[in-house]
């Protein structure tokens, strides 16, 4: 009705009537990449109810799992271009834009939640940065537990995997297959059970999570828990469309996501050991890798290394300095 008003109304009148208009309730879509099985995902239901009970109900925020909404590929678009507020997607799919959302996805650069985290601490600028360019926000970041061999025949001689056709999720992960001798074939997570049952992968690299959730002991045999690195998923709003949330919703959702951020770090890793615990009783063989296995595997991180700092230049070699002094 104010719209209509609008023009005759002096400044005055405008900014009172304005500053006095409750602002209308709002529901925000938000599209993720993986399944209600996933925590990554629990951990967004979680943040949704958060904000919704902080704004009394004024914001929700309704969840659209495993590419129900828009498919992987397309979510940051779709945010970035204002077709959703919000959304959530795995940082290392974008390193063909930038090789700084790669740095989470090298083996053995940080390996551990403790270097990953330093790592995330030392890379969040940079990150941030480039998503800024875009008009994007980011709220906050959790890794997957670490990522390990999903095989068909127990392998100790890294030779074995040579010919694989080798499950990728992303350039890292497909440079790694390229490094072992095995052929990548991209897969996205939901695909997987489907891709090993017709035959277009025989071996992959992933979480105890997403291992667990895809019930790997109906399709390998072997788990072998290299542990070699802890990609992160991200979560970002459009700026715009944030900034021109009421100043109580915005804090809702920062306040929010700073609590998404410190629980997700804390699933992760008690997943970790329940979902390796899972694989088991699935009736997968865990076992540590070889010293050949380990050896090549370190080799191929020093590899991606040196790849990486070529590629991202003395911004890249900035951010690993600040990590590694850190
Ligand atoms: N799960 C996701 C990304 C990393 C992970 O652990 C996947 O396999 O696609």
């Amino acid at each position: 009705m104010t719209i209509h008003a609008r023009p005759i109304l002096t400044g005055a009148v405008l900014a009172g009537a304005m500053a006095a208009a409750p602002a209308l309730a709002q529901n925000w879509d938000m599209p993720t990449p993986y399944g209600d099985g996933i925590f990554h995902t629990q951990n967004i239901y979680q943040f949704a109810e958060e904000v919704g009970a902080a704004t009394d109900g004024e914001l929700s925020i309704t969840v659209h799992s495993a590419n129900s909404l828009f498919g992987h590929a397309e979510i940051k678009d779709a945010v970035r271009q204002g077709l959703v507020p919000i959304g959530e997607i795995l940082l290392s799919r974008l390193a063909n834009e930038d090789p700084i959302f790669g740095i989470d996805s090298i083996p053995f650069l940080a390996a551990s939640y403790e270097d990953a985290e330093k790592l995330w601490e030392a890379s969040r600028p940079a990150v941030e940065a480039k998503l800024a360019e875009e008009g994007l926000t980011v709220l906050y970041a959790v890794p997957w537990p670490g990522q390990s061999l999903y095989l068909r025949q127990e392998v100790t001689d890294p030779a074995d995997m040579e010919g694989l056709s080798f499950r990728a999720y992303n350039v890292a992960t497909e440079r790694l297959a390229e490094l072992l001798g095995a052929t990548p074939t991209q897969v996205e997570e939901g695909d997987i059970p489907t891709a090993f049952s017709t035959g277009r992968v025989e071996a992959m690299i992933t979480s105890p999570s997403t291992g667990a959730n895809a019930q790997a002991w109906d399709f390998v045999s072997h788990y072998i828990d290299t542990q070699a690195w802890l990609p992160k998923n991200i979560v970002f709003v459009n700026t715009d469309m944030f900034e021109a949330l009421p100043e109580d919703r915005q804090a809702a959702i920062m306040e929010a996501a700073a609590e998404a951020e410190a629980r997700g770090w804390e699933m992760s890793m008690a997943e970790t050991e329940e979902k390796i615990g899972e694989l088991v009783e699935g009736g997968m063989e865990v076992s540590q890798p070889s010293e050949a296995l380990s050896a090549r595997l370190a080799e191929i991180g020093e590899i991606m290394t040196a790849e990486w700092l070529e590629e991202a230049g003395e911004d890249g070699q900035a951010v690993v300095d600040a990590y590694r002094a850190d």
